[in-house]
């Protein structure tokens, strides 16, 4: 109703949802004999794969995905029956949107420099990670467009190794689209593991899983804890939570296409965000009927209208102006723009994962087949964090060689400040070299 009311609606944490479905709860208590709550679950299953391994992923792979699992790699059989199982119309999609990801991220390539000028040579290295490690989330909806999403940046950073964890159905078998969509970018490894017990394997490493450097993609809520606890010891891509999006609308958009677009993100996720932020009245009560009216009709609807009842909204501003204010400060993982000429608004957007302009730019397509990666910063984490890109598994190494000639002109300075630290050992090791390019 007020301003001020959204604002603190939209400013609040949602980086660590608390409270877990009953059914959740009911399982922890089973396995761990107790109520713990999420982060002592995950950081008692990275404390027994780190001192366990194979086994505690075992254990925990029977306990969480009720699948009973020998051996977790993806055998070539697999791989096999996975390419005979998808139609070739998914398979000629998989391929598009490779190719299209694949030329997005072409673009966006760091590269090394070096400089030479009077006092020597300077510059930054850029290398890949050895090997990064990427989840897929698996479940209710296994998505293989995450994969390709998060393994193509990487394998264009120049990435060697990569492998794949994904959560088992409780049969043990996994997506065959996951599989179809890793053989189409030659990755070898899938491994047929999920949640906290995946991301601890591929940080630290079991008999059967090799550590990586880089954990990346998204997750549920004890993927993403996982994720934070091993940060440090691992690199991560980022903390990619539920997914949300943020609407601004204006009078002339369409009511349809407005309820639809927030209801692809409710679907996702009972923690999903879907938000609706217009100054028009009129089209404020027709969404909301259409949301209704489009609800009946989706096979998710029961996922979807949780989303909307626990993190759902539709705040009515006094102009655009406002709209965009509360879009920054939301800083949402998708900003949607259903206005009328979009690009003028654009410097006014400052936070946001993406932004999607005009009424034929949903963000559905950017999810599938725009190019740029999917995998983007969430829970409000787009005021510094950035989408998943060919730089985030990438690192830079300084290059310094000082020219002979210009030792004396970087190196009495740096004695000054040597001394001024008390540190007589860096100033011997500057005085020292002065001695020898002096003539005596
Ligand atoms: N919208 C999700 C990504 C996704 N959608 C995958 C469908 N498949 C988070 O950005
Ligand atoms: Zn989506």
């Amino acid at each position: 109703e007020s301003i001020a009311e959204a604002e603190r609606f939209l400013s609040r944490s949602r980086q660590m949802p608390t409270h877990l479905p009953a059914a959740v709860q009911e399982r922890i208590r089973a396995v761990f004999g107790g109520d713990l709550t999420p982060l002592q679950v995950v950081e008692r299953i990275i404390d027994d794969v780190r001192s366990q391994g194979d086994d505690a992923v075992r254990r925990y792979t029977l306990a969480f995905d009720g699948a009973h699992l020998d051996t977790f790699l993806a055998t070539p059989e697999e791989f096999l029956r996975a390419r005979r199982a998808i139609t070739p119309e998914l398979e000629a999609a998989l391929r598009f949107a490779r190719d299209r990801i694949v030329a997005f991220h072409r673009r966006a390539i760091p590269r090394s420099w070096i400089e030479f000028d009077e006092t020597g040579a300077f510059g930054q290295l850029v290398r890949p990670v050895d090997r990064v490690g990427i989840y897929v989330p698996g479940g209710r909806a296994p998505l293989p467009s995450s994969l390709l999403m998060t393994a193509i940046p990487a394998q264009l950073a120049g990435v060697r190794d990569i492998v794949v964890c994904t959560p088992p159905g409780r049969d043990g078998t996994i997506s065959p689209a996951v599989l179809a969509a890793a053989e189409l970018l030659g990755i070898e490894r899938v491994f047929k593991i999920g949640g906290a017990q995946a991301i601890a394997a591929l940080a630290y490493g079991t008999q059967t899983v090799p550590a990586v450097d880089i954990v990346a993609g998204p997750g549920n809520l004890f993927v993403v804890l996982a994720k934070r606890l091993v940060y440090g010891d691992v690199g991560i891509d980022q903390l990619p939570g539920p997914t949300e999006t943020l609407l601004i609308a204006d009078e002339q958009a369409d009511p349809v296409l407005c309820a639809a677009d927030l209801l692809a993100q409710a679907e996702h996720d009972p923690l999903a965000c879907a938000i609706l932020i217009t100054p028009a009245r009129t089209l404020a009560h027709k969404v909301a009927q259409e949301l209704e009216r489009q609800l009946q009709q989706l096979d998710r609807s029961e996922i979807a209208r949780a989303a909307l009842e626990a993190n759902g909204a539709i705040i009515i501003v006094p102009d655009l102006e406002r709209a965009f204010d509360l879009a920054n400060l939301f800083a949402p993982e998708h900003l949607c723009l259903l206005v009328r000429d979009p690009w003028r608004y654009l410097d006014r957007v400052r936070h946001a994962g993406g932004v999607f302009l005009g009424e034929t730019s949903p963000e559905v397509i950017g999810d599938y087949t725009a190019g740029p990666s999917h995998v983007m910063p969430t829970g409000r984490t787009a005021r510094f964090a950035s989408p998943v890109t060919v730089q985030t598994f990438l690192k830079v190494t300084s290059l310094v060689a000082v020219a002979p000639k210009a030792l004396e002109q970087l190196g009495s300075p740096a004695l000054q400040l040597a001394m001024s630290e008390g540190l007589t050992a860096h100033a011997a090791a500057i005085e020292h070299r002065l001695e020898r390019t002096r003539p005596d």
